[in-house]
């Protein structure tokens, strides 16, 4: 069995979810560069290892993850660090990483979209769609302010479930929200973010 780990990867949302959990887990893994804007997610050699055809892919242990989340929940389950081992801990994390994949993603995808991805094919973004989005973040952002309560993390210490939701956190609008700045800024000081170089407002991604 080949053991390396290969994370077909782009700089755009999900696959630096991924890529954070490798750099914070300080696994060594290969790089493989997909850029959708060249339509390479598309090709019938990656669509035989991500069957939708989306990034990121993560080739490891034998297998393929072809979600971010699912990645994750392997990567915590394989390594048993920075996810809690049991008990209701471990309910909150895999509760916040569902809560990622089948309400926030969608949301703050819209602002992704409208802010990186229609800046970069020279179009204007919809304000009316990125206010309609954000009013049904709201309700998620109080819950998540919840569960960060006075500290800077989802859990009482970094875990992987930080990592769902990191690239994110930078394209949505969050002043009002202190908790929520508070654990935007804690993960931006880790050292996996510069690793990842994750896409702020004003960076190149291609630099
Ligand atoms: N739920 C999937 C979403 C993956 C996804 O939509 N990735 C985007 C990039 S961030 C993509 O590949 N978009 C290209 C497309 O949809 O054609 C995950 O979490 O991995």
């Amino acid at each position: 069995m080949n053991d390396t780990i290969r994370l077909h990867w782009f700089w755009s949302t999900n696959p630096q979810k991924v890529r954070l959990a490798l750099e914070e887990l300080q696994l060594p893994y290969e790089l493989n560069k997909i850029d959708l804007y060249k339509r390479e997610h598309k090709t019938a050699e990656y669509l035989a290892i991500h069957p939708r055809g989306r990034v990121p892919a993560l080739e490891i242990d034998g297998g393929v993850l072809w979600d971010s989340n699912a990645a994750i929940a392997h990567l915590a389950q394989r390594e048993g660090r920075l996810w809690p081992p049991g008990g209701a801990d471990r309910c909150r994390a895999l509760s916040l990483l569902f809560l990622e994949s089948s309400a926030f993603q969608d949301l703050a995808g819209v602002f992704y979209f409208n802010r990186v991805v229609m800046k970069q094919i020279g179009k204007e973004p919809d304000e009316t769609r990125m206010s309609k989005a954000h009013a049904k973040l709201l309700p998620l952002f109080e819950l998540l302010s919840q569960h960060i309560g006075d500290g800077d993390y989802l859990l009482d210490d970094f875990s992987l479930v930080d990592c769902a939701f990191a690239p994110w956190l930078p394209w949505l609008d969050l002043d009002e929200h202190p908790a929520l700045t508070r654990w935007r800024d804690a993960l931006r000081g880790r050292d996996s973010w510069s690793a990842c170089r994750v896409l702020e407002p004003g960076m190149d991604p291609d630099a």
